[in-house]
């Protein structure tokens, strides 16, 4: 009895632990206008995880066995906690990045081949095990999410938060 009690307590410590070192720490300086991203199965790596607003180049290693991707979301939602449709985040729930709203979602074009698809503010697709590639986005302050959109990938742990500061 007593003992079950304990691991419930060490249980409910464990989570809070994690809650709050997956939050943002907000730090007096400000971010980097290059960042390095390592895919893996199943993880997202970012170093730094905090960009600078303007013109930012992410250098995207994928260090695992598998063919990965990279997409870049801005959402005040944490990476953690994005809607989930057939084993994919559903992008086009996020809207057009673009500040002008000429381009809605198109939903009959899908994701294949476009630079800038609505809903994600940039996106590599295709990186294969070993391979490097750069992409340069130019980004508003303010919470975005990276994640590996192919099927399963995010749920399996593929996905970070990112944050651009002004
Ligand atoms: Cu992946």
């Amino acid at each position: 009895m007593r003992s079950r009690l304990a691991l419930a307590l060490l249980g409910i410590t464990v989570l809070l632990v994690a809650a709050c070192s997956s939050a943002a720490t907000p730090g007096p300086t400000g971010g980097s206008s290059t960042i390095t991203a390592e895919l893996s199965e199943w993880a997202i790596k970012l170093d730094p995880a905090t960009g600078q607003a303007g013109a930012i180049t992410f250098t995207v290693k994928n260090v695992g066995q598998k063919e990965h991707e990279f997409l870049l979301i801005r959402t005040d939602m944490r990476a953690d906690s994005l809607p989930v449709k057939d084993d994919e985040i559903d992008v086009t729930a996020f809207g057009p990045m673009d500040m002008e709203m000429s381009t809605p979602p198109d939903q009959s074009s899908g994701m294949g081949g476009m630079e800038h698809p609505a809903g994600t503010a940039g996106q590599l697709e295709g990186i294969a095990a070993g391979e490097t590639a750069t992409l340069t986005v130019e980004l508003e302050p303010g919470h975005y999410v990276i994640v590996c959109n192919l099927t399963a990938h995010y749920s399996k742990g593929m996905r970070a938060d990112f944050d651009v500061r002004a």
